[in-house]
């Protein structure tokens, strides 16, 4: 087994360490280990306090590029990730469950899914019951808001759709004015997309396949309001989708696979950077582990406290850490959450006061229309999008929507858009409850409705130049054709050069760093992992060099 996984691997062109660290995860699901690392197969006695130079916390982007660089830098690591590995087999023989069918593995501790397309025809028939499960999508309710995240080992490259996209330089240095742009174009964004190993599609097969058909027809209807589209780059291997179309690769992104994880073919963290991670022999993950306080030793050194879970949600054991740097990236919320509730309760006094501001959706809207009878979308619909309308340049509007499948099997004439838009509204979390207290959001529905009103100018466009209209059928009841109470890309919380310094380190506090979504200020204007994930290159290059000398 391990010779054809390896030969596999090598096809992929990954490094050894990244070799090395994959039998380390294939080991640590075999075994059912919630510890994993290069000596994960041998029985470790945890102590009562477990101690490392550097804890990371969280395993999604900004955590794995922290933990990939301390790890070649030869320091010892621990990563703590609430959710778990997610590399060993159900009982179906596979890791995921489709987005059709979904069972228990699809969401954080539900009864019942909670898919951002509630409905069809307004009927209920897009949700299930399903039993509750350290499942690998989390849909987090504020009051006027809810932000879906991935969980486990991988963080949000498990569920996304994978585009990889890299923001256009003039908007990054306006959401960044303090960060050097022509260095993070020259050598962090190329090495971020590098790493994740972003491609492109094949434009002829684009144009010939009919898996992106509901591409094509969205492209003619942009081009016939005289708007142009733009190819979007994505992780998932195109060479395998082509495969999966010609028939001799099992299908994932042309089986409806997504939001609750693809089988296949989708290059996650797991197989990218927490690979080469482990590889290094120097870290080790630890999951199911929720870590809920941090606090810093009168000799500096940082305490955490998480609670480990079992698969019903029940804790099974609190346990204590120490390190001497902390790498917070449980993402936006997670991160943030850490953080006002350290501040809030004495915990770490000296954070800035602008610690839980400035959060956005990053604009997202989400919106169908239905085309006419001739216009068809096709009933076959590949999971991953390749390209989205850009409006971005128009400066009484700018929206950049991505033009996203609907795979349901059958012919249905939907056009769906998740739309990224310019919404300049912010919010703040407040923390309350003391040690476990949790996080409110002071999202208003009036700031949501700045993203719908932007994407109903755009959409209004289309719908004039191609007499279509909206569908109200997809988004629950009350009929609304604009989805705009959920968001995929919640950014901000402890924003670069306010909360931190201009390189992530947290005001307040050395050896305490930020290394996820809640840098990015509330908007990017595209997709914002490969921007996650620069920025966090940008800082280990300068906290390894800088903040780690003897
Ligand atoms: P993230 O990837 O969320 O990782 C945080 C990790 O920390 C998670 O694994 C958490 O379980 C864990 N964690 C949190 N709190 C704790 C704690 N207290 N203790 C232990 N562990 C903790 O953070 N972006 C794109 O660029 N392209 C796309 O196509 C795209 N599609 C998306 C589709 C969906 C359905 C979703 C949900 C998101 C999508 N995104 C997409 C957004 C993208 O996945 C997201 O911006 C990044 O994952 C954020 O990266 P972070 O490193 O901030």
């Amino acid at each position: 087994m391990l010779r054809s996984m390896n030969a596999q691997l090598m096809q992929r062109q990954l490094t050894r360490r990244q070799i090395l660290g994959m039998v380390a995860l294939q080991t640590a699901a075999a075994s059912g280990l919630t510890r994993i690392g290069l000596q994960s197969a041998t029985a470790q006695e945890p102590a009562a306090v477990d101690n490392a130079p550097a804890i990371v916390v969280g395993s999604g982007y900004g955590s794995s590029v922290a933990a990939l660089r301390l790890g070649q830098a030869g320091i010892r690591t621990i990563v703590i990730e609430m959710g778990r590995l997610w590399n060993s087999p159900g009982p179906d023989g596979k890791v995921f469950c489709s987005t059709a069918a979904p069972d228990h593995r699809s969401m954080w501790f539900r009864t019942r899914t909670e898919a951002p397309l509630a409905t069809f025809l307004w009927l209920d028939v897009v949700n299930k019951d399903i039993s509750a499960y350290p499942g690998v999508l989390d849909r987090v309710h504020f009051a006027n808001m809810s932000v879906y995240v991935g969980r486990g080992v991988g963080g949000g490259s498990l569920v996304n759709g994978g585009m990889a996209v890299t923001p256009l330089k003039s908007y990054f240095s306006e959401q960044f004015p303090t960060v050097d742009a022509d260095e993070m174009y020259s050598t962090y964004f190329p090495r971020a997309r590098s790493m994740l190993g972003v491609n492109t599609v094949d434009p002829a097969w684009f144009e010939s396949t009919e898996w992106y058909r509901f591409s094509r027809i969205s492209r003619k209807h942009a081009a016939n309001t005289g708007l142009k589209t733009t190819f979007v780059p994505n992780v998932y291997d195109f060479g395998h989708m082509q495969r999966e179309a010609a028939g001799t690769a099992t299908k994932s992104a042309l089986a409806g696979e997504v939001v609750y994880g693809n089988n296949h073919g989708k290059r996650t963290l797991d197989k990218t950077y927490l690979a080469a991670a482990l590889g290094t022999g120097n870290v080790t993950i630890h999951t199911l582990e929720r870590v809920t306080a941090i606090s810093r030793a009168t000799d500096g050194t940082y305490q955490l406290t998480a609670q480990r879970i079992d698969d019903t949600g029940t804790a099974v054991e609190t346990k204590q850490y120490a390190c001497t740097y902390l790498f917070l990236g449980g993402g936006s919320l997670g991160t943030t959450e850490l953080l006002l509730r350290a501040r809030e309760t004495g915990a770490l006094p000296a954070l800035d006061a602008s610690v839980g501001t400035g959060w956005g959706t990053n604009g997202n809207v989400m919106l169908g229309r239905a085309n006419h009878l001739w216009d068809t979308v096709g009933a076959n619909q590949s999971t991953m999008p390749v390209l989205g309308i850009d409006d971005w340049a128009n400066t009484a509007n700018p929206v950049f929507a991505e033009i996203a499948p609907l795979p349901t099997g059958l012919e249905h004439w939907v056009s769906l858009y998740l739309a990224i838009t310019k919404n300049p509204e912010r919010a703040s979390f407040s923390y309350s409850g003391g040690s476990g207290g949790s996080l409110a959001l002071g999202w208003t529905a009036a700031q949501s409705a700045v993203s719908a009103a932007m994407a109903k100018k755009l959409f209004d466009r289309i719908n004039r130049a191609n007499a279509t209209i909206y569908r109200y059928d997809l988004f629950g009841s009350p009929s609304r054709a604009f989805a705009d109470d959920f968001t995929y890309h919640p950014l901000g919380g402890c924003v670069l050069g306010r909360a931190t310094d201009n390189y992530g380190r947290v005001k307040g506090y050395s050896k305490l760093y930020v290394t996820d979504g809640s840098l990015v200020p509330g908007s990017i204007g595209v997709n914002p992992f490969v921007t996650i994930t620069a920025l966090a290159e940008r800082t280990m290059a300068r906290v390894l060099v800088e903040d780690t000398a003897p």
